[in-house]
């Protein structure tokens, strides 16, 4: 997948206000602070198209960007901040869930680990949702330049067993290296085309 024009389509909260268009849409999901926009700036090439921060909750609204107006890239608030007030945690809850049952062109999910931490309730939480919903998701293990290469091995390991998955499906990251931005692209792409491959019209 090449990405050469990237477009902020619009920050929403509610159905009503996501965009109204129907090309295939990607999310990006994860624990606040684990990287998932800093993710969707190396994808796109973007320093800073998208906003991040080293403060946790940086993210507060579900943010929509328009690749090549061809493809959707979502970014997620991130969930299991402690700090952020009761109100916003109790916003997020509604927010995202809405999002995930209500948004029709939603085909896939990445799912994104810490690869320096265990995956908790909420990850498995959200994998077992997705699992029942018959959403595809990849998940990647993110913040790869912490670790030696020997203990991105051996995380990689203890992650995909915990999320049932063989070492293989997970993909390992970094917005520092941009290890792993291929991978990841090349899997969004089989993912459009196999949804492509089944919407086709057959007339
Ligand atoms: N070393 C390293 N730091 C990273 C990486 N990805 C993100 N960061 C840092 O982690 C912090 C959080 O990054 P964000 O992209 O804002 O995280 P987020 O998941 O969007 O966070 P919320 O929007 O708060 O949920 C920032 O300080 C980033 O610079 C990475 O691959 N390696
Ligand atoms: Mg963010």
């Amino acid at each position: 997948m090449k990405i050469r024009d990237v477009q902020f389509v619009k920050s929403a909260v509610k159905p009503d206000q996501y965009p109204d268009y129907a090309v295939p849409e990607i999310a990006f999901a994860g624990r606040s602070n684990v990287g998932k926009s800093s993710m969707i700036n190396t994808l796109i090439q973007r320093k800073d198209l998208v906003k991040t921060s080293s403060r946790p909750g940086c993210t507060q609204l579900i943010n929509f960007f328009l690749i090549d107006e061809t493809v959707s890239f979502v970014d997620l608030p991130g969930y299991g901040y402690a700090k952020v007030s009761k109100k916003i945690r109790a916003a997020w809850q509604p927010m995202v869930e809405n999002y995930l049952t209500h948004r029709s062109n939603l085909l896939g999910l990445v799912l994104i680990i810490d690869i320096r931490r265990d995956p908790r309730e909420e990850e498995r939480n959200l994998a077992r949702w997705l699992i029942s919903h018959n959403m595809p998701f990849l998940v990647v293990l993110t913040k790869a330049d912490k670790l030696s290469k020997t203990q991105q091995q051996k995380r990689a390991g203890a992650i995909s067993s915990q999320m049932n998955r063989n070492s293989g499906e997970v993909i390992l990251f970094s917005a520092k290296t941009r290890v792993g931005r291929e991978a990841i692209l090349d899997e969004i792409d089989n993912l459009i085309t196999w949804y492509e491959g089944g919407t086709e019209d057959t007339d």
